[in-house]
């Protein structure tokens, strides 16, 4: 039979392990039972004052004192265990139990856009390519043979100016229109030539409506038997395609080093259909009690010039020509075998007239509240 002293110390310890029992049902987190935990078996624990004092019991009392102090330590850490399973199987529960509606349409992931000017190249080239016309490209930095020479605009010219020009190291320059890629492909092999030029050119122009690199398109066509009515019939069907059928075309005269004769190119206005007078307005008509009323109040109105083309029913979109005879004695081609039209125009000019984009910066200053709306 233990002594009194360890039948006390056995009482404590069954005491002890009770406690922490009805104290861990109260707790609701892992960090707080594992607090308890170390508050019961930890160094300065609970526990520790009653295995101090089985020290001093005689040994013939230890082995039952021991026997019950392990009971102790092995009830707190089932109790706790048990209590930590709990937690972790609630958790679980409440995981499980969380309802899902796997039929919600997922949230889309952000695409991108093409830009405008993509648009815009992309869309002429195929109506190009419909027409037989391959598409070509060539180098930004270009020798001034290519940009110049080639193209019947000699030294003393203005556009070689270094005010106009971009030069760069070892007396070459950044190519101030596509005409270069024209002249490369007539170098590189014999007539017919069928192509398109798109690409980025270079002027040292930076305002308002210029900036010092714009995208261009050159169009070139040389044959046996190429007259200037290939080239009216080809810029109209061009048009017709990128503005809306029926409408018209204006070729001006004017002059170009590497064309002649050459013509300014005005495609009739698509918003006004040519007439140079606004449409008539989307919203509503004015109330109007009785027809002399109304037909008063259409006389009262005056008819708005179209914003577009402002006035005029024409809209500027290029130059073209027939292809001087010295750019084809330049390349090797013969002026008196073939003849041949060109025909010019800025893509961005192009964006601006087709999306009614009224200021050419937003084509390069990338905000995606004004690029994301061309989808
Ligand atoms: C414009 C005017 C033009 C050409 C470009 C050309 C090219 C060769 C031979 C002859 Cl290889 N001409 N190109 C001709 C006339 C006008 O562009 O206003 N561009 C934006």
């Amino acid at each position: 039979m233990p002594s009194a002293d360890a039948s006390a110390i056995i009482a404590e310890l069954e005491r002890l392990a009770g406690e922490l029992a009805s104290e861990l049902a109260g707790l609701a987190t892992e960090q707080e039972i594992r607090a308890l935990q170390a508050k019961y078996l930890g160094k300065k624990g609970r526990l520790g004052e009653p295995m101090k004092a089985l020290g001093r019991l005689p040994p013939g009392d230890r082995p039952a004192v021991g026997e019950a102090a392990n009971r102790a330590k092995g009830a707190i850490e089932t109790a706790v265990g048990a209590r930590l399973a709990a937690l972790e199987e609630a958790a679980l529960g409440a995981d499980l139990a969380r309802v899902l509606d796997v039929t919600l349409p997922a949230r889309g992931a952000p695409l991108g856009t093409l830009h405008p000017l993509t648009l815009v190249r992309r869309e002429i080239e195929e109506i190009f390519l419909g027409l037989g016309f391959e598409v070509r490209t060539g180098p930004w930095i270009e020798t001034e043979w290519n940009n110049f020479d080639a193209l019947n605009t000699p030294a003393d010219h203005p556009a070689r100016d270094m005010q106009d020009t971009f030069f760069v190291e070892g007396g070459r320059i950044l190519r101030s229109h596509t005409s270069p890629v024209q002249i490369r492909t007539m170098l590189a092999g014999p007539p017919p030539v069928r192509i398109v030029a798109p690409g980025n050119v270079f002027r040292r122009d930076d305002d308002a409506t210029h900036t010092p690199m714009f995208p261009q398109m050159e169009c070139l066509l040389v044959d046996e038997g190429v007259s200037f009515a290939d080239l009216k019939g080809t810029i109209l069907h061009f048009i017709q395609r990128f503005f809306g059928p029926k409408l018209g075309l204006r070729l001006r005269p004017s002059y170009f080093p590497f064309t002649e004769p050459s013509a300014e190119v005005d495609a009739a206005c698509y918003l006004c259909e040519g007439t140079g007078i606004s449409g008539p307005s989307k919203g509503p008509e004015p109330p109007a009690t009785s027809s002399a009323e109304r037909s008063s109040a259409a006389l009262a109105r005056p008819a708005r010039s179209c914003k577009l083309c402002k006035g005029s029913g024409w809209i500027e979109i290029g130059g073209s020509g027939m292809v001087h005879p010295n750019v084809f004695k330049a390349v090797g081609y013969d002026p008196k075998v073939v003849s041949g039209f060109a025909f010019g125009m800025g893509l961005s000019r192009m964006a601006m007239l087709k999306y009614g984009v009224d200021d050419l910066r937003a084509f390069y200053e990338n905000d995606q509240r004004f690029l994301g709306q061309f989808r």
